[in-house]
């Protein structure tokens, strides 16, 4: 539009159109309000009746709730008005109208469930919160970019059509791929390492990731955004490294940046990035740990993974982030390095908030000959993964790298209840559109 002018910015002494969606109509009788929402805030419009032409009052007037208007007017100074100014209308135009019953109440002030909210997401991302949680999410993902690039990483896109999948076939979402069998990819994995063996050495990818997960959880989806690093020359603890200062530089970018947003959602008091270094604690310490707390009604013996309720009794016991490293080989995938001193301990890693699991890492197996025995151990035809298993008789060097669900670290965050929370259009058991 022409010479639009953001509410927020409307300037006392200026002849201004301002356009957004009604939120709110106020009429006292002789004198009624108008607030208008863009998306840089709010203005009031102010019709005195009785000193305006009637079809410009009736104009402003009949525009129901969330109708789409473009006012032009002088902004004067009033210091009633909410944002201390108001605009005096010559004009109003109604450019969208909305119908007079909503599917929910955008102003907040009646909570609609979240399948409503979902199933109207336009709507609900006028909600100050909602739409807070997605400038955050846009932050994140930015300042991860940036921490990437400061630890010399290559942005990367991989395939999401792929012939194999790498974390468990149950998982696993088929397609047809003009006649033969396919899958959306579940991680971007085989072909991170891929690259990480060239000479790029240092890549990440932000992208999706496809689980056909049993799971309809709070904290699990079927399509979801993984952040994945991958570095030549690095151990596990390198990656963790990486992995921490990532982390920290999201929360760090958010309580520099996002005071606004939140304030929007009531954490502006709290909000405190984690303090590095994160603590790393063994797998053995780990349930040792989870024992002791008496959280368990059976005690975990070595081997077992880490239940949901253990993990959430060693976050509490901890209270922070932390790491636990030295997974049981067996229960790690068959790409994870085992410690040559050990072949029952793996240098897989996972990063954990109190809460719950955000990364898995590990070094990888590099040596062919052992990644071949990995594919055999795990019940996976080493043929099917040839186009991978190639490339490490050309060099391929020690690495280590891990992938952060981008929706878990949202999550907990900001303290959100559901993960799809953050997410625009999640993808679960039942939701397929919009
Ligand atoms: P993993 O399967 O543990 O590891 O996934 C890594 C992280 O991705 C997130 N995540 C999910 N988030 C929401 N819903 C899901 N269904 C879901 N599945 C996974 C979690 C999890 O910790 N290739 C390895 C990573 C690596 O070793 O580099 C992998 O995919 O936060």
């Amino acid at each position: 539009m022409d010479e639009r002018t953001y509410a927020a910015e409307a300037a006392p002494g200026e002849e201004v159109t301002v356009a957004g969606w009604v939120h709110e109509l106020r009429d006292l009788g002789g004198i009624a309000f108008l607030i208008l929402r863009d998306t840089s805030g709010r203005i009031q419009v102010k019709f005195e009746k009785e000193a305006m032409a009637d079809d410009l009052v009736e104009t402003g007037l009949g525009a129901h709730r969330e109708s789409v208007v473009a006012v032009t007017g002088a902004v004067e100074a009033e210091e009633r008005a909410p944002t201390g100014v108001e605009v005096v209308p010559e004009s109003v135009e109604v450019l969208a109208p909305a119908d007079t019953e909503l599917p929910l109440d955008p102003s907040g002030k009646v909570e609609a469930e979240l399948s409503t909210r979902l199933d109207n997401r336009t709507l609900d991302l006028r909600r100050a919160e909602g739409q807070a949680v997605f400038e955050v999410r846009a932050e994140v993902l930015r300042a991860v970019r940036a921490a990437f690039r400061a630890h010399d990483a290559t942005e990367i896109n991989t395939p999401k059509i792929v012939a194999t999948g790498t974390e468990g076939g149950t998982e696993l979402f088929p397609i047809t791929y003009f006649g033969r069998e396919a899958f959306m990819n579940q991680s971007p994995q085989l072909f991170k390492q891929l690259v990480a063996g060239s000479n790029v050495e240092r890549v990440f990818e932000i992208g999706p990731i496809f689980r056909a997960e049993e799971h309809n959880t709070p904290r699990h989806l079927n399509e979801a955004t993984s952040i994945d690093f991958e570095g030549a020359f690095c151990d596990h603890h390198d990656a963790m490294d990486v992995c921490e200062a990532v982390v920290v530089a999201a929360y760090e970018a958010v309580a520099e940046n996002c005071r606004d947003q939140l304030e929007a959602l009531d954490l502006a008091e709290e909000f405190e990035p984690p303090e590095p270094p994160f603590p790393r604690f063994t797998y053995e310490d780990a349930i040792d740990r989870v024992n002791a707390t008496g959280a368990l009604d059976e005690q975990l013996v070595w081997g077992d993974d880490l239940p949901t309720e253990g993990e959430r009794a060693l976050g509490r016991d901890v209270g922070g982030h932390y790491f636990v490293t030295d997974w049981p080989a067996e229960i790690k995938p068959f790409y994870i390095m085992d410690h040559d001193d050990d072949p029952d301990l793996s240098t897989g890693f996972d990063l954990m908030h109190p809460r719950m699991e955000l990364v898995s890492g590990g070094q990888r197996e590099h040596r062919r000959e052992r990644l071949i025995e990995g594919f055999e151990r795990q019940g996976l035809e080493p043929e099917a993964f040839e186009y991978y298993t190639e490339m490490f008789r050309y060099g391929m060097p020690p690495h280590a790298g891990w992938g952060l669900g981008g929706e878990r670290l949202l999550m907990t965050m900001l303290e959100l209840d559901n993960i799809r929370e953050a997410v625009l259009f999640p993808r679960d058991r039942q939701r397929l559109s919009p």
